[in-house]
């Protein structure tokens, strides 16, 4: 484990290297314990840098057995070899030099799970951010790119397959029982894109053929046995290559493309050069143990990874500062493919929902960082919705801006003028600039400024005049580093709704820019009219979600009704019925807090059950519709002294109230939808599903019953609904027999498939209530429990504190401090792990003060251990500043 240094890394210091590394060789002789690492190196000295300049090499938990200087045995007085760094002086002027590296290594003692590792009986790698240097010296860092060939030798028995980037060249036997591979990769990459995996796994082939006419070999690679559950995975990947021919004109460039599924893995997965790795639980799926959720993860997933090949592989980030220049750009592509594949107004909804309930935290608090950040202590724990969401909004921002035809130019512009280069953030938003002719200085700034901008709004409209004014004013909150902002460049998108709900979207005479329904607000504060406006329009602002902020506009309950009726911006009606519900549930928890009888306005239920009723609006937005804001978002609305019990009793009581008065449109609604027929992953069959199952969670509240849910688990054939039925069980009604019962019987069904296994563990972590950390604590003492496997921690330990807002904010702080004896345990094994789950946490100032002081200590309490790792180190005093 690498512990702090307290070093810390500058935007600012960016330079060059002094050497250029030309070309690669690598070759790996694997063994579980002692994998020998064998790396030949070609650089030369870059033009201009002082001769006398050492070449420094990055290492971690590195030994060294040999060193050569072009095939010759290294003088040791020549070089410095630490774990962390190998320093070689006296080298060439401007002649190339070739140095062969020979490093040991221990996958099987890898749990940090950066490097090399084995993953049942699989060696694997995962080298971003900077895990290469874990397998041999290296200049560790994305601006450093070379062409790499890779041989690989290894037990045949045991590993009949070995993979690596690029295409194969051959093999053969090599001794009694072992064989070799080679692999050339001819695309320049820089070491954070290496991958290599040896093992036995069963494999699902196909081929795609591009749009000029080449056929690639597509290969996914799973555990022997599970191959018909990676039927899914491949279609999508299918669909994602030709959507990115379609949509960016982007063909792949090798002749095979390659994707295997591990069980053990840190992240979702990894983009690799034509050798994708992935998180098993983003591959496999099939109707009996995937839910529609599973589905739609592994479909923007495997795109993700996928259209990373363009946006991340051939144009790479110089450093990691520029991270958002592949991932944001990478999401906002992922996002619009699953738009395009499903019904785009339903996905922009639940993309919405993620950003305000995972990024708007993470920028409202400790852990708060611009899109382009320019400071980092571990670069590990940069990988934030900030960066891969908002940094998505802000992609998307541009196009909102530029108009669909420029933003075009401008891509097309990026990936002819960058293709081949590590680039920054500056250089993407010229070519937007060049490609359009605007000025995109101000706009920049949402790369540069924290913080969801917050913005005031309030309309007038004068009739005698027949104008509307509306008023805007941004305010964007301070931040650590950041305590004064510029106003920012913020497109929203508007349109004004007549009494008989046609729409307008008339251009401003005043105050501002308007370019056809979408409202430039760039100063601090704005006021636009708008002329010739016969009768008082009803204002829809930020439709779609054009930009990532906050409005503050108080729109009375019956111009919100007016919009959830009539908008036909779905996202907007969606966003209305949000509006007329966070109040009512944030006024709940106060009466909650406060001990008095909660009333529930009949208007605002009629009109969700007109909503729930409305045959002609698809089943997932109804659903939507019916999933009011969770409890994370009434804590949030709430903004401080927040008591997770009366939240929640609060927000039971409102779905008590429309469970009561919506019976019956529940039971008709459950009714239509009971019998599913034939099973299909796509949209429509999910949408349909998630209707029937909400309609099932109400009647379950409404007769305060375990029988339907019992019925429905009984009856389930498909995981979406078996789960739903079990989830509405376990946490309506824990102590029932029908609850214990069809725990069991899912456990024994289940024993042999892990990623279902990890539901039944998520489901009894997110039990509400004060006992959820005795369950919690008692599910990780059952055998199935298995703390090196992180999909399993996050399922059990990572949802309870994410996820159980009741359980885990116990009143007497035995949650916290539970949880932070889990952060410390999990640290020397996984820092990277412990890490993330640790971010759970970041909002513990919101708290009322007598919980706030609990968690307050439970990190102390972390923070006092004097062998944190970096990315321990980082977090936990960042959150406590
Ligand atoms: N680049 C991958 C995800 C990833 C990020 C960080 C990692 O380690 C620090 C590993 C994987 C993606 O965006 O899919
Ligand atoms: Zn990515």
């Amino acid at each position: 484990m690498r512990t702090d240094t307290g070093r810390i890394v500058h935007l600012a210091d960016y330079r060059p290297t002094d050497f250029v590394l030309e070309r690669v060789d690598l070759t790996f002789e694997l063994d579980p314990t002692e994998t020998k690492v064998e790396a030949r190196l070609i650089f030369h000295r870059r033009e201009g840098v002082d001769a006398k300049a050492p070449l420094v090499l990055d290492g971690d938990d590195l030994t060294m057995t040999s060193l050569l200087f072009d095939q010759i045995e290294m003088d040791p007085a020549r070089y410095t070899a630490t774990p962390e760094s190998l320093v070689i002086r006296d080298l060439p002027e401007s002649t190339p030099f070739e140095i062969t590296v020979v490093t040991m290594i221990n996958p099987e003692a890898n749990t940090q799970l950066m490097g090399l590792y084995r993953s049942n009986g699989i060696y694997c790698t995962q080298c971003e951010a900077e895990g290469f240097r874990r397998i041999t010296y290296f200049p560790d860092r994305p601006d450093v790119l070379a062409v790499y060939t890779i041989n690989i030798i290894a037990d045949k028995a045991a590993n009949p397959l070995l993979l690596s980037n690029g295409n194969f060249l051959g093999g053969a036997g090599f001794g009694p029982d072992k064989h070799f591979a080679a692999w050339f990769d001819p695309h320049p990459k820089p070491s954070y894109l290496f991958a290599l995996v040896a093992g036995d796994l069963g494999v699902v082939e196909d081929t795609f053929t591009t749009m000029s006419g080449r056929e690639v070999a597509l290969k996914i690679y799973v555990e022997h046995g599970k191959e018909p559950r990676a039927a899914y995975a491949m279609d999508a990947l299918k669909r994602s290559m030709k959507w990115d021919e379609e949509v960016f004109g982007r063909e792949y460039d090798l002749d095979i493309f390659m994707i295997v599924a591990v069980s053990d893995f840190n992240m979702g997965a990894m983009e690799n050069k034509g050798l994708n790795i992935f998180n098993d639980k983003y591959v496999l799926a099939d109707p009996e143990t995937a839910t529609d959720q599973d589905y739609a993860n592994i479909e923007a997933i495997i795109a993700h990874e996928y259209f990373h090949n363009w946006t991340g592989n051939r144009i790479t980030c110089r450093d990691w500062f520029q991270l958002c220049l592949k991932e944001g750009l990478t999401v906002y592509r992922d996002h619009e493919f699953s738009a395009d594949m499903r019904s785009r107004s339903v996905k922009r909804i639940a993309e919405v929902r993620h950003l305000r309930s995972e990024q708007f935290p993470e920028d409202a608090g400790p852990l708060a960082h611009p899109v382009r950040p320019t400071t980092y202590r571990e670069i590990n724990n940069f990988y934030t919705t900030t960066v891969y969401e908002k940094g998505s909004e802000v992609t998307r921002m541009i196009a909102t801006i530029l108009g669909r035809d420029d933003f075009k130019k401008g891509i097309d512009l990026y990936f002819e003028r960058h293709d081949g280069d590590a680039s920054t953030v500056e250089d993407f938003i010229k070519c937007f600039e060049d490609a359009s002719g605007r000025d995109l200085k101000q706009f920049s700034l949402w790369y540069h400024q924290a913080g969801t901008p917050q913005i005031t709004v309030s309309s007038t409209y004068d009739a005698s005049a027949k104008t509307l004014s509306l008023s805007l004013e941004q305010m964007i909150p301070a931040t650590p580093g950041q305590s004064t902002k510029e106003p920012m460049h913020i497109p929203l998108r508007f349109a004004l709704i007549s009494e008989n709900g046609s729409e307008s979207t008339a251009s401003a005479i005043a105050g501002g820019t308007v370019s056809g329904d979408v409202l430039h607000l760039t100063e601090r504060a704005q006021t636009f009219t708008f002329a010739g406006i016969g009768s008082r329009p009803v204002v829809s602002l930020n439709r779609g979600f054009s930009a990532p902020v906050t409005l503050h506009f108080a729109q009375s309950n019956d111009d919100l009704i007016h919009i959830a009726r009539h908008d036909s911006d779905l996202f907007a009606r969606w966003q209305a019925i949000t509006d007329i519900s966070l109040p009512i549930l944030t006024s709940a928890a106060k009466t909650a807090q406060a001990g008095g009888a909660i009333e529930v306005e009949p208007a605002f239920i009629d009109a969700l059950l007109a909503v729930a009723a409305d045959e002609a609006l698809e089943p997932a937005f109804r659903a939507q519709a019916l999933s009011l804001p969770s409890e994370a978002d009434v804590a949030r609305e709430l903004g401080g002294n927040n008591d997770p019990d009366a939240i929640h009793a609060g927000r039971q009581a409102v779905l008590s109230a429309i469970a009561k008065a919506g019976t019956e449109v529940f039971r008709t609604l459950y009714a239509a939808h009971a019998a599913n027929g034939a099973f299909s992953p796509d949209a429509a069959g999910a949408g349909k599903r998630a209707l029937k199952n909400s309609a099932l969670s109400f009647l379950s509240i409404a007769e305060d019953t375990p029988a339907l849910a019992a019925a429905a688990y009984a009856k389930a054939d498909n995981m979406t609904d078996l789960s739903q039925a079990l989830t509405i069980l376990a946490h309506r009604f824990p102590e029932a027999d029908e609850t214990k019962a069809a725990l069991a019987t899912f456990e024994a069904r289940f024993a042999a498939n892990p990623l279902v296994l990890d539901k039944w563990f998520t489901i009894q972590a997110t039990i509400p209530g004060a006992d959820a950390l005795i369950r919690v604590k008692s599910l990780m003492q059952s055998a199935n429990f298995a703390p090196t496997n992180p999909n399993r921690v996050r399922s059990l330990i990572g949802t309870f504190a994410f996820s159980n807002p009741t359980g885990f904010n116990r009143a007497d702080g035995a949650g916290y401090a539970f949880y932070a004896e889990q952060i410390l345990a999990i640290d020397p094994r996984n820092p990277q792990l412990a890490a993330c789950l640790l971010t759970a946490l970041r909002s513990w100032r919101l708290l009322e003060p007598v919980r706030a002081e609990h968690a307050r200590k439970a990190l102390e309490s972390i923070a006092a251990s004097d062998a944190l790792s970096t990315d321990v180190r980082d977090i936990v005093e960042r959150v406590l500043k």
